[in-house]
This record gives C-alpha cells, structure tokens and sequence, in this order.
C-alpha cells in the first residue's frame, strides 16, 4: 500500500486578486504556475505547513481562512489540498525567494491567462468557485 503525502498549495487573496507563482524548479515543472505551497512535514498540520512554506517561498505572513473542498491527485504519493489564505495585517508583499521566479496577482477574469500546472487547474477551479 502507498502512503499518500499531502502537498498543501494556498489560494492566497488579496484585494480580490490571486496569487499565482511560476516554478523555477524542477527543470519539468519549471515555467508553468501554480498556487504556491508544498508538502507538509511528519508531526506538522497541514495549515500549518501552509504557513511555512509562504513564509519560506515568499517572505509573507499569512494564514490560512477556509479549506478548499476537494483533494487533486499529483504524481504519485502526493495529493494536493488547498487553502484559501489572506496576508496578515504587516506582511510583506510576496516576493519569489524559493522555487518561483516570477509571481503575479490575477484578478478573476485573468486567471486563466496564465499556463498553470495541469494538477492545479481543478485546483484553481475549486477555489475560484469558494472565493
Ligand atoms: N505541486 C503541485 N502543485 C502545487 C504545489 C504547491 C506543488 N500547487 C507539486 C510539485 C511537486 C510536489 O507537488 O511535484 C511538491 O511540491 P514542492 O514541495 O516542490 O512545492
Ligand atoms: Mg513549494
């Protein structure tokens, strides 16, 4: 039997803008978008690994406000689950420290403007149907 690993992204919004990330890393992903976020850790909450991993990638504060239903199979063991989250009053704006290259706010009509991993884009859906 394969353990499954739960890799969180986060639908971070704000003021009625999505974030969307483009990975710099790996080569195969790299270039494509996704809702930034990562796998969580043995012994850590799945919000709480949403915290960390903006923290490490972005350099912001933020939490996570609502679980976004419905979990998307990635390449095998990992499952994504998403959160939408919000900056917390005195973060920072995010900035592309760790695995992205380039970050973008999209506002609602945009979102599909830009070519997201295949696993996000039900993802992403999901999300703009919870936003
Ligand atoms: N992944 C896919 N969509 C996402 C995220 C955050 C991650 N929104 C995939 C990419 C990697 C794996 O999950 O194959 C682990 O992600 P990371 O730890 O490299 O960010
Ligand atoms: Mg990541």
């Amino acid at each position: 039997m394969t353990e499954r690993i739960v890799v969180v992204g986060a639908a971070l919004l704000s003021g009625g803008r999505l974030l969307a990330a483009r990975r710099s890393a790996p080569p195969e992903l790299a270039g494509r978008w996704e809702l930034p976020g990562g796998k969580v850790e043995p012994g850590e909450t799945p919000e709480h690994a949403l915290v960390r991993e903006l923290r490490e990638e972005l350099g912001v504060e933020a939490e996570p406000v609502e679980r976004v239903p419905g979990e998307w199979p990635l390449t095998a063991p990992y499952v994504l689950r998403v959160w939408i989250a919000r900056l917390l009053p005195g973060s920072g704006e995010p900035k592309p420290l760790e695995d992205h290259d380039e970050l973008r706010w999209l506002a609602p009509d945009e979102v599909e403007d830009v070519a997201w991993l295949d696993h996000d884009v039900p993802a992403v859906k999901a999300a703009l149907t919870a936003w």
